[in-house]
């Protein structure tokens, strides 16, 4: 055996066109593993959380204890819960996760319990400000082989909506449809959060009209997803959901603020649309009654905000007893590190339900070498041993973090309301 003792760990921080968050821990034997420690817009509380509080407790402990250093992590800091902490210890978790499958010489999945399908659903966002923008958007993401697409359009009456990209482009650039990113960056400077303007009426009179135009242009039988990102009340909710049944929806995503479970139930009782929420969860505890009321279908968590591959893989088995699947949050401020975990969760879990996939930018791709691939509209985490990640310190060093605020909205008099 080798001698797996944590002998180093360090946190790096770059934004290579976003930025990214990492912990590198490395062994006496000199294997490495990376762990994705992003909090989109709060990067650095999670940097200074790693190395001020987490990173002077792993030195000496062995790697293999994956589940030990996990309680220790969580129970040890007796606070429960909230992002940050989740954060950290989801990159600790991830590191050891690639460092035991690594010294086994095996591609994670083959520890997760091995391959349960061919590769992962992905889907897409398209989006387009008006309807001609949103075909083309979704017929380039078509183009590009997937399979499965996330629809969000402006609405009229309003400047900018979630979810809708700036501008049209090819996807090499940062702020095209490809590369949608809502955290605005300060180029080096100060960096105050964008504020938007919403108007719940117009977003329900017009959604309809969308999926109508979609389905009526690409088929009945396109998988359509929809995000609606916390701005709705349970009545709300329940009247949207209503008014895309005709449509054949994938899932309606996040239609309530998340923190209020009880909100669901409501929204259940009236509508038959099939619901995705968990994005902004950090623990499995934050589904206990989604999940036992069977009131969701599909877990939305991300390994990097839920406490890492070991969280996940419970919050996975958990849903599997309920039948709801999974549908792990894909945006582009998880790192490829984070989304590799994913895919080796998608590629091994038996209630995989729907992978997210935003393309990181050729700048994000520089500096963390990934081996996963996407072909035929699903991906593959690849056979690279480990999370299958690499880092090149070098090109990292190149990008200085750049702080970031995601925007903020308000109704027409001013009053904050949920982004
Ligand atoms: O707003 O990742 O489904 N995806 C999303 C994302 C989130 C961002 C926040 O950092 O809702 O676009
Ligand atoms: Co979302």
């Amino acid at each position: 055996m080798p001698t797996t003792a944590i002998a180093s760990a360090e946190v790096i921080v770059t934004s290579p066109g976003r930025n990214f968050v990492t912990l590198q821990i490395t062994t006496d034997d000199g294997v490495v593993g990376l762990g994705d420690a992003t909090l989109n817009g709060r990067e650095l509380a999670v940097a200074v959380y790693l190395a001020d509080h987490v990173i002077p407790l792993l030195k000496g402990r062995d790697a293999m204890d994956i589940e030990d250093t996990w309680q220790y992590l969580y129970r040890g800091a007796y606070w429960r819960r909230g992002p940050v902490t989740m954060a950290a210890i989801a990159a600790v978790d991830m590191a050891l996760w690639d460092i035991k499958a690594k010294v086994a010489e095996l591609p994670l999945y083959q520890l997760l319990g091995g391959r349960s399908r061919t590769g992962a659903l992905a889907y897409a966002h398209a989006s387009g400000r008006d309807t001609e923008e949103l075909f083309d958007s979704i017929r380039e993401h078509l183009d590009l082989g997937y399979r499965a697409i996330r629809v969000q359009t402006g609405v009229p009456g309003l400047d900018s909506v979630y979810g809708v990209a700036a501008s049209a482009g090819d996807g090499a650039e940062e702020g095209d449809r490809y590369d949608y990113e809502p955290a605005r960056r300060g180029a080096g400077g100060r960096a105050r959060p964008v504020e938007e303007t919403w108007d719940t009426r117009a977003y329900l009179r017009h959604v309809p009209s969308v999926f109508e135009a979609v389905r009526s242009e690409f088929g009945a039988e396109l998988p359509l997803l929809h995000d609606a990102h916390h701005r709705l009340t349970p009545r709300e909710a329940a009247q949207l959901g209503r008014s895309l049944e005709p449509y054949d929806l994938f899932w309606l995503e996040d239609c309530t603020p998340a923190e209020d479970p009880t909100a669901l139930r409501y929204v259940r009782d009236h509508t038959t649309v099939p619901l995705a929420i968990g994005e902004v969860f950090n623990s499995i505890h934050d589904y206990q009654t989604l999940i036992t009321e069977r009131l969701v279908d599909y877990v939305r968590s991300a390994v990097t905000h839920t406490g890492g591959i070991t969280h996940l893989k419970k919050l996975a088995d958990f849903a599997a007893i309920y039948g709801i699947k999974t549908g792990f949050h894909g945006p582009t401020d998880v790192s490829p590190v984070g989304q590799a975990a994913h895919l080796h969760l998608d590629l091994a879990l038996h209630n995989f339900g729907i992978q997210e996939h935003m393309r990181h930018s050729e700048a994000t791709l520089e500096v963390f070498r990934t081996s996963f691939r996407f072909e035929d509209g699903r991906l593959h985490p690849g056979e690279r041993m480990g999370l299958g990640v690499e880092i090149d310190r070098d090109a990292a060093r190149e990008h200085a973090y750049d702080p970031a605020y995601l925007p903020v909205n308000r109704l027409a008099d001013g009053t904050v309301h949920d982004w």
